[in-house]
């Protein structure tokens, strides 16, 4: 960034990129007097902007327009800084990149500003499960790396810390990928491709090219074996794969027995058992290949695999991913609200299924942010019982004989609990986006949460 012919930066989008963008550029302003008279503009174009608040005690001399972007204000720039939440294909920014006006985002902005070591994490799912989980190796192991990007904390945050971590765990969206060019990754993992976000990408094929990008300037690169048409070509770095089978020179998973029938027992690093299944506190085969993903992005940062993989059997896994609620009148009542598309639902009815005695419940259904549920119909074949919610509800019940659309997450929680017995399982995996319905998908788990325990407390 050529900071020192620069008079006017636009920044697209308040929200918690755009505090810590303004925060970062305010700073930047009074530590170099050579960008002391630089104007800087923020737009957002919703009525009550989610960070204005907190904007307002840093804005200084940055002047704030809460309104629409026009051509107009994109041309008059020098640089333009976007939130991953805006679409790079809008009019005015499509011709200001035309005019040769850099567009970055906040992670290409702190990926030409940092030299801390990094690595990073994307894909369809599991994301931030591997991103808390790396966080935790590495601090069992002494050394103090830090988790932002995607997963919540915004990655300009840590330059304006005191103290600077050894080093950062980037949790990395698709959004965020597009405007990344100059990372610079000691290790970067693409866990997984499933349709999402397909409002926002015209083909799959795009949606898989944005998260490709992590590889760009990628030392080891970390790749799903079981995925291997969503692969970068050609790999120009260290490969490290990971999958359900077993590999003698990378990560892998040993089976119970020769058919591979009773599933995987054990993860493995060429070759050798690092880990028995039963020794984690996670449950189900994607957290197995999670686990994977993390120790290979350890070793990018020299942490020792068996001492890693010694460490994470402590790690017990992130609220709303397969989270278990109550097991009271010994139905197991499973909140996994995070599950906001088909990859995530599938990965939980396959990964749990095998645990449940009894009948399988699914509660699902919501936005679906335009995916085909089609992809669906295999795993809905090993559900028993199948309650929909939410906007799409009823398209995904098509799928299902007998399924029944419910109002709300309550009353499908109220029924549930009429059809279920003990040895049963009731799992909220709503494959769908919580919008509709609710603020966020916390806000849906929380629901889920509350309708089961007053479920006992009313029976009690
Ligand atoms: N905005 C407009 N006009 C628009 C679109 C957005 O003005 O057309 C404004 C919004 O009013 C908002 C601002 O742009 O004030 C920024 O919005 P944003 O959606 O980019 O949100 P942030 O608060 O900056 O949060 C973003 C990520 N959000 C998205 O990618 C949508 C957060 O990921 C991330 O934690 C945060 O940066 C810190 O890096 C959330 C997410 O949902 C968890 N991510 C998606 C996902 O995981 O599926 C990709
Ligand atoms: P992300 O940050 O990519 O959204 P999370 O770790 O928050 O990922 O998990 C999102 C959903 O995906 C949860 O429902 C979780 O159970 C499921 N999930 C976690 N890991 C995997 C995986 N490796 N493959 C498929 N689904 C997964």
């Amino acid at each position: 960034i050529a900071w020192q012919n620069m008079k006017h930066i636009v920044v697209l989008g308040l929200g918690k990129t755009g505090v810590s963008v303004l925060r970062y550029l305010q700073n930047k302003k009074q530590q170099d007097k050579k960008l002391a008279n630089v104007q800087i503009r923020v737009f957002d174009s919703r009525s009550n902007p989610p960070g204005l608040d907190e904007a307002k005690q840093i804005l200084g001399d940055t002047e704030f327009l809460n309104r629409r972007w026009e051509l107009e204000d994109t041309l008059a720039a020098d640089l333009i800084i976007t939130s991953p939440g805006i679409d790079l294909r809008e009019e005015p920014i499509v011709l200001a990149r035309d005019a040769n006006i850099p567009v970055v985002g906040d992670v290409e902005l702190f990926a030409q500003e940092s030299n801390l070591p990094v690595i990073a994490v994307t894909g369809s799912n599991g994301k931030s499960t591997v991103t808390r989980m790396v966080e935790f190796i590495a601090q069992k192991c002494g050394k103090n790396v830090v988790a932002a990007g995607n997963i919540g904390l915004p990655v300009l945050e840590l330059l304006q810390q005191k103290e600077q971590p050894d080093a950062v765990m980037l949790e990395l969206s698709s959004f965020q990928l597009e405007s990344v060019s100059s990372l610079n990754l000691k290790a970067a993992a693409l866990l997984n491709i499933s349709a999402d976000h397909m409002d926002r990408y015209g083909t799959i094929e795009e949606y898989v090219k944005a998260k490709q990008r992590i590889f760009t300037n990628a030392k080891t690169w970390v790749l799903n074996r079981q995925q291997q048409d969503t692969w970068p070509h050609p790999i120009t770095g260290k490969l490290m794969s990971f999958g359900d089978d077993a590999h003698p020179q990378h990560f892998g998973l040993l089976s119970g027995n020769v058919d591979r029938s009773s599933g995987p027992v054990a993860v493995t690093y060429r070759g050798n058992v690092v880990l028995r299944a039963d020794q984690l506190k996670l449950q189900g085969i994607h957290n197995l290949i999670n686990v994977q993903a993390a120790l290979a992005l350890c070793e990018g940062i020299s942490i020792d695999v068996e001492q890693a993989a010694s460490a994470v059997k402590e790690f017990i896994g992130l609220p709303h991913r397969c989270e278990l609620v109550s097991s009271d009148g010994d139905v197991l009542w499973v909140n996994d609200s995070k599950a906001t598309n088909i990859g995530a639902t599938a990965a939980a009815v396959e990964g749990l299924r095998p645990t449940v005695n009894g009948r399988l419940l699914l509660i699902a259904g919501g936005h679906g942010k335009g995916a085909d549920f089609r992809e669906l119909q295999s795993t809905l074949e090993r559900v028993d019982i199948l309650l929909t919610i939410g906007e799409d509800g009823p398209r995904l019940g098509q799928l299902f004989n007998g399924s029944r659309q419910v109002k709300s997450l309550q009353q499908a929680v109220e029924l549930a609990s009429s059809l279920v017995q003990a040895g049963d399982m009731v799992l909220l995996s709503p494959a769908c986006a919580s919008f509709d319905q609710f603020d966020n998908f916390e806000h849906r788990g929380e629901s889920f949460r509350q309708a089961v325990e007053a479920l006992y407390v009313d029976s009690a």
